[in-house]
């Protein structure tokens, strides 16, 4: 039973029961609008108690009918319904209140919770706002500002915070169920507040809203939501409810059949799947408790800096003494950084440091599971790495690389146990980037490609599985897009238009500012080494001005010229006269066609990255791009774009027609 209802005495007890997350179908709605009716007619109840079984409160509408035409009793008339019966209601919170879920709530005359729920109204990251009133009823409880606060960033607040703002009544200490039923009883002996319908809004400070224009939409970064949640908040606080509830669902119902609401579905769901490959299902990892890092500089102080956050107790193994003392700098400086920005506290810093045990001699890591190694990326180096891990770890102990470009097959050779050998592909900084390419080779075992998603779990990152190739599936993009970006300087576009293209398609920064502020010799060095390998590299403008000297911010100057002190990107006229000889103008571009261009040719090297099998599924790739590169999720990925812009609008986007790889993506929509 989707709804069950239950009396204890004078109050009735609705228990919802819809897994996985009680989310509001169509049942649920009929069940909880029939309960309405049938506590309504019943003398005996004063007073009913909504509570859910299984993980969570009603956590939203059904995501999965989305796309379906809405079919009554609709949420809002629902929450109406809630709100206005004879008997108040109580909902009773544990998990996750979110959207449908805590509008549900808003209609209940009072809301308790356990401790550890939280309440929220995430539909602008679905990229629609609240549409069952709580733009509307949330104002009416906490005010404009923590109304505004909530919806417009979807962030979720924890119950011990929603209690101080007044978004609940009370934290129920230990069983919720008997916890609420004594809440109501001893409520309904006191005159009722009104319901949120009848009670006004606060009004906000003066000049609050043109505040609020500002700072939403330079967070929203070009997604619609939160500028439409803002006018829906702004309407509830100036206008009067049935009116401000009116524009909400106009608002709600525009922004449902949008195509930033459908790339945002696409990346919840792909979020979902990502974590779960099927080719895992029943694989049970190896156990983890303890972990090494070797190498402290810039990626092994930030993988240590994750586990440390997760709980793991580290074991850090620098080359010397001095280099030692420098990584424990580095990881000490992440947490200084946290603790500035008020994301940590001083004794949790000192916990975090606490859980390090630095060292020099491999022998500490007899008994460790699991180790990490972001040593210099050269063969020679990690293979001597792995030499010792084969020689002191235990036979069982999961060892990875963090290497970006190197075959973890070779880095492998000769591994005792290459079984328990994998590829965990961190982005810098490692604390921060919630992206983990995981790359088993063809050595590795089930149970230790399930220790890769584990540890993602674990470490709060978004987990996608790639094959061994140069650059895996992200960094192979980013060489693509690069060069597809290069080849538009080679027509005449200039630099400066190119990077503006790209952050007005909602990148944080163009393929050019990325690349001075990252540094050209990195990947210049990556290049040159193919070469001297004998593979067969084209020459690219970063070559050029890496070998003029320019390297970017580092060196004052790169495909921009920087004034000291100062990191804005100046177009340069040494880059001009350096780039002259290969500069053969072609039709103009404006900004739009350039971001249409480059996002194609992404698409186009994923499509070939598909049919290679380095990636499983195009939105795996889509992930890629958004949680390692700053692809804006509003977007939904190269891949879900290139579906939503198909085979004619690619062929006009390219200039060419699209590849069978991409076409055969295309196909699968
Ligand atoms: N609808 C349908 N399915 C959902 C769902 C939803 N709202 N939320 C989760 N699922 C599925 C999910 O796909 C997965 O399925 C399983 O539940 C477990 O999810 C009118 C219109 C609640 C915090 O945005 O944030 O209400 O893969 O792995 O980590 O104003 O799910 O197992 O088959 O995430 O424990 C607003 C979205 C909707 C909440 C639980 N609500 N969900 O996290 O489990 S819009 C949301 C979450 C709305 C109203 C508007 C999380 C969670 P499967 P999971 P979890
Ligand atoms: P880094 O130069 O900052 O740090 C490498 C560290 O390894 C140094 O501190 C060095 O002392 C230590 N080291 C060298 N030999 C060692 C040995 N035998 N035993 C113990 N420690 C040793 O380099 P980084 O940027 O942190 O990169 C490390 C690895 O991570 C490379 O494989 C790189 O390709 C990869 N990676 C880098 C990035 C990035 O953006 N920097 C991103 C992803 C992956």
């Amino acid at each position: 039973m989707v709804v069950s209802i239950a009396r204890e005495g004078e109050i009735a007890v609705i228990t919802v029961d819809n897994p996985p997350v009680n989310a509001l179908g169509h049942a649920l709605r009929q069940g909880l609008w029939d309960a309405a009716e049938t506590l309504d007619a019943d003398p005996g109840i004063r007073a009913v108690v909504l509570i859910c079984a299984g993980r969570t409160f009603i956590a939203g509408a059904d995501v999965t009918e989305f796309g379906k035409p809405p079919v009554p009793p609709h949420l809002p008339d629902l929450v109406a319904r809630i709100e206005t019966a004879a008997k108040p209601w109580v909902a009773a919170i544990h998990g996750s209140a979110l959207g449908g879920g805590f509008e549900v709530a808003l209609g209940c005359r009072f809301r308790v919770a356990v401790a550890d729920a939280s309440v929220g109204l995430p539909e602008v990251t679905l990229g629609i706002v609240p549409g069952a009133g709580g733009t509307v009823r949330t104002p009416r409880l906490v005010g404009a500002e923590q109304a505004v606060a909530m919806v417009t960033t979807g962030k979720p607040v924890k119950a011990p915070k929603a209690l101080s703002l007044g978004l609940i009544d009370t934290v129920i200490e230990g069983d919720l169920r008997a916890g609420a039923v004594a809440f109501a009883r001893e409520a309904i002996e006191a005159p009722l507040p009104a319901p949120l319908c009848d009670r006004p809004a606060s009004a906000p400070p003066e000049g609050f809203w043109a505040a609020q224009d500002t700072t939403v939409a330079k967070a929203a970064r070009g997604a619609a939501a939160p500028l439409r949640a803002l006018a829906c908040v702004k309407r509830a606080v100036t206008g009067d409810f049935a009116d401000a509830l009116a524009f909400e669902r106009e608002t709600f119902l525009d922004l449902r059949g949008s195509d930033q609401a459908a790339a945002l579905r696409h990346v919840f769901f792909a979020e979902r799947a990502a974590p779960r490959p099927k080719s895992l299902k029943g694989v049970v990892p190896r156990p983890v408790a303890t972990a090494a890092v070797i190498g402290g500089g810039t990626m092994g102080a930030g993988i240590a800096a994750a586990l440390r956050n997760a709980g793991l107790p580290v074991v850090m193994v620098e080359r010397d003494d001095d280099a030692l003392e420098r990584g424990l700098a580095n990881l000490g400086g992440i947490f200084d950084g946290a603790v500035k920005r008020g994301r940590l506290t001083p004794e949790g810093r000192a916990d975090r440091m606490a859980g390090v045990t630095a060292t020099t001699d491999y022998g500490g890591l007899a008994d460790v599971d699991l180790v990490i190694e972001a040593v210099f990326e050269e063969i020679s180096v990690k293979r001597a790495v792995f030499a010792q891990l084969g020689a002191v770890c235990r036979p069982d102990a999961v060892l990875a690389t963090n290497t970006s470009y190197l075959d973890p097959r070779d880095i492998a050779v000769g591994l005792l146990n290459p079984d328990r050998f994998i590829g965990l592909h961190f982005f810098s900084p490692a604390h921060v980037m919630k992206l983990l390419e995981i790359v088993p080779t063809p050595d590795t075992a089930p149970e230790v490609l399930a220790n890769g998603f584990a540890l993602a779990k674990r470490l709060g990152k978004m987990p996608v599985q790639a094959g061994i190739c140069d650059g895996f599936i992200g960094n192979r993009i980013l060489k693509h897009y690069r060069a597809a970006a290069e080849d538009l300087v080679r027509a005449g576009v200039p630099i400066a238009e190119i990077d503006a293209a790209m952050r007005g398609f909602g990148m944080a920064m163009g393929p050019f500012q990325a690349q001075d502020l990252g540094g050209l010799d990195i990947a210049y060095l990556q290049r040159e080494g193919a070469r001297a390998r004998g593979e067969d590299v084209p020459p690219t403008l970063g070559d050029i001005l890496v070998r003029a000297g320019r390297k970017g911010q580092k060196s004052g100057g790169g495909w921009y010229d920087y004034t000291p002190g100062n990191r804005t990107p100046q177009p340069s006229d040494a880059v001009a006269e350096l780039l002259a000889g290969e500069i053969h103008p072609g039709p103009e571009m404006d900004r739009d066609a350039v971001a249409r261009r480059l996002v194609a040719e992404m698409a186009e090297e994923a499509a070939a990255i598909l049919a290679e099998g380095v990636a499983t599924q195009p939105s795996d790739i889509d992930l890629v791009k958004i949680h390692g590169y700053g692809f804006p999720r509003w977007r939904g990925g190269p891949m879900f774009h290139a579906m939503q812009r198909g085979a004619e609008g690619l062929t006009q986007d390219l200039g060419r027609s699209p590849s069978d790889a991409l076409m055969a993506v295309l196909g699968q929509d």
